[in-house]
């Protein structure tokens, strides 16, 4: 018999903006928005996050400011105090460090950790999840959610589903059942696009995780390439990917938006070359490998588009990685004349 795993999720509700809520008491039932500053509505960035009473007014993680601002002016807008979070994301991996080894942090605010072994039934695992909760609680004056399932995709969705302050466990004999009527988009790594390959496959607009199970592996492989696999054994709620306890750097990677957007090549030239300057200083203090790099370009229509070169056999040199980067940037600026918006680098780590 296959061993049983006992997975938990713990993901900081409304991080950004909860700590800064913490911080300042007076916030407590306001809209707290964190990000970009808004100018007036003329701002450029994007939100961070939010607080859940601003989330009411439609205000979103990545939408530009200048957006949440016209959709409540009135909110209380904070810079991004990312010291601050990361001096409290340190304190809450403590509290997640006493329950042992087995612990993969994935961002500022989440992480898995392995119980299975420690203890042997859901309903102790359901009894840690409450005392971590509690002790992040009192330490930290912070709330968090904990999701508990039989693997790693389904913690974390039982965890998105308990949002904020809350905890679920889901019994494996439950696993498909809880699954099942949620739109696929809830299996991570499925975006907009993804959902509607599989949307138009199945001439449904919305479809559903037990819609998308139905489809045979091959057909699925067919619509989505090399990640169908993987996307099979989801949609059976199956994920066999462990919990990994020391994760490796995989990236590194700086933003730049401009005050107006331009096409100064100076302009961009120079904030390009900061940009690259700044992420590889930082790979090279770390004593990392870079295996390729991103450009990214926002253009004055708002649209995202990235271009990469992958170096298969690793560069270590900044200079290097720079020379190597650049034409990149000239493929963006000569395919089209648009204005940019926002210029982006990042390298793929060894
Ligand atoms: N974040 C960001 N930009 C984004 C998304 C997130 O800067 N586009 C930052 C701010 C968030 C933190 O990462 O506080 C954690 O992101 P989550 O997706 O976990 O969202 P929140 O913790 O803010 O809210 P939730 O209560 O939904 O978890
Ligand atoms: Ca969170
Ligand atoms: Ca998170």
């Amino acid at each position: 018999m296959k061993l049983q795993k006992i997975i938990m999720h713990l993901d900081m509700d409304y991080f950004f903006a909860q700590v800064e809520e913490r911080e300042n008491p007076e916030f407590k039932g306001k809209s707290v928005v964190v990000g970009a500053n808004p100018r007036n509505g003329k701002g450029r960035g994007v939100v961070s996050t939010s607080n859940y009473k601003a989330r009411e007014y439609g205000i979103r993680s990545g939408m530009p400011i200048s957006r949440a601002y016209k959709l409540n002016p009135g909110a209380i807008f904070l810079p991004v105090n990312m010291r601050l979070y990361e001096k409290t994301a340190e304190s809450i991996s403590q509290i997640l460090g006493e329950e042992g080894p087995k612990i993969e942090k994935i961002s500022l605010d989440e992480a898995y950790i392995d119980l299975t072994g420690k203890y042997k039934t859901f309903k102790e695992a359901k009894k840690i999840g409450e005392k971590l909760k509690k002790e992040i609680l009192k330490k930290e004056g912070l709330t968090s959610t904990v999701g508990i399932a039989e693997n790693k995709m389904l913690a974390k969705i039982a965890c998105e589903s308990a949002k904020p302050n809350g905890i679920k466990v889901v019994l494996p004999k439950n696993s498909l059942n809880f699954i099942s009527d949620l739109d696929v988009q809830k299996i991570p790594g499925i975006g907009p696009k993804t959902k509607e390959k599989i949307g138009k496959y199945l001439s449904k607009e919305n479809p559903k995780i037990k819609d998308a199970s139905k489809i045979k592996k091959k057909e699925l492989v067919l619509l989505l390439g090399k990640r169908g696999e993987d996307f099979f054994k989801k949609f059976q709620g199956v994920d066999d990917a462990r919990v990994l306890s020391k994760r490796k750097i995989k990236s590194v990677g700086r933003e730049h938006t401009f005050q107006k957007d331009t096409r100064d090549p100076e302009k961009i030239t120079k904030i390009f070359r900061n940009l690259v300057n700044t992420v590889t200083d930082k790979v090279q203090r770390k004593n990392l490998i870079v295996k390729g790099v991103v450009v990214i370009f926002r253009f004055e229509d708002f649209k995202k588009h990235t271009k990469q070169i992958a170096f298969p056999g690793g560069i270590y040199d900044k200079k290097f990685v720079y020379k190597k980067s650049v034409p990149l940037l000239l493929r963006f600026l000569m395919e089209n004349n648009k204005k940019i918006r926002l210029i982006g680098f990042r390298t793929i780590l060894k």
